[in-house]
């Protein structure tokens, strides 16, 4: 059985005095039943990791190179990140893909770096409205997924966290419906069956849209094991609230 895990995903957003304020509520929370995480910006890492040491909420970043080290000039690595000590990361966001080119086989080499360094990669994969409409999108994300296994094999796949995005939920308000989501996440789990001894441990998250409102009814369609979370985990209650409706 997956265990459950909501992780907020920042994005670029935040400034030290706000995060202090955002991070010290976060921290005040008590038992949260679920495992939560914060994904910040890298300068915010340290900022992120202090406030919350001894809390519930653990730290991530959002995004890893695929490189070890040396010559990379504005990368950060996976042994840097668990030095401020990060357990997830992100990898392979749609913005991370649409925005700055992000293709499906280098995802599967920075989910390989993040499991090198000792980190969770969170591995996002989802369809873009057009895609939805033309009826590709299980293709769409078994393809995405399949180039991941390829670099990872079988046993590593075993220990990352999967997230669906679907990328015209992301930021907009409008979430995926149950059934989307139920039929989605179905097929993913058929997929991890296939090539993993530890399909039904691996944690499969919903993102986009989530909020308090729609949290609950997500987070009880099978196979949703939590949830990645934008712009509800800038509001502390907002995140808060749905950390609780995932345990
Ligand atoms: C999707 C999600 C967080 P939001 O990007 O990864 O953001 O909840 O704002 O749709």
């Amino acid at each position: 059985m997956a265990s459950k895990l909501v992780a907020g995903n920042w994005k670029m957003n935040g400034a030290l005095a706000d995060n202090a304020a955002l991070l010290r509520a976060l921290a005040g929370a008590g038992d949260l039943a679920v495992a939560c995480s914060v994904c910040v910006p890298y300068p915010y890492l340290a900022q992120a990791h202090d406030c919350l040491q001894g809390s519930a909420i653990m730290t991530g970043a959002q995004d890893v190179s695929e490189y070890v080290a040396g010559a990379y000039t504005g990368e950060v690595s996976a042994a840097m990140l668990a030095e401020f000590g990060c357990l997830h990361v992100i990898v392979g966001h749609s913005e991370r893909r649409t925005l700055f080119a992000e293709d499906d086989r280098q995802v599967g080499r920075k989910a390989a770096a993040a499991l090198g360094g000792g980190l969770i990669p969170i591995v996002c994969v989802g369809e873009t409205l057009a895609q939805r409409e033309a009826g590709e999108t299980v293709e769409v994300i078994r393809r995405q997924l399949d180039a991941v296994a390829e670099v990872l094999g079988g046993e590593a796949l075993g220990r990352v966290v999967l997230a669906y995005e679907p990328v015209w939920a992301i930021g907009s308000g409008r979430s995926a419906s149950t059934e989307q989501v139920g039929e989605v996440h179905g097929a993913i789990r058929a997929w991890l069956r296939e090539r993993c001894a530890q399909a039904d441990a691996v944690s499969i998250l919903y993102g986009g849209s989530v909020k308090p409102a729609n949290a609950a009814e997500l987070f009880a369609v099978a196979d949703v094991d939590g949830g990645l979370i934008g712009g509800a985990a800038l509001v502390a209650e907002d995140f808060l609230a749905i950390c609780r409706a995932a345990a």
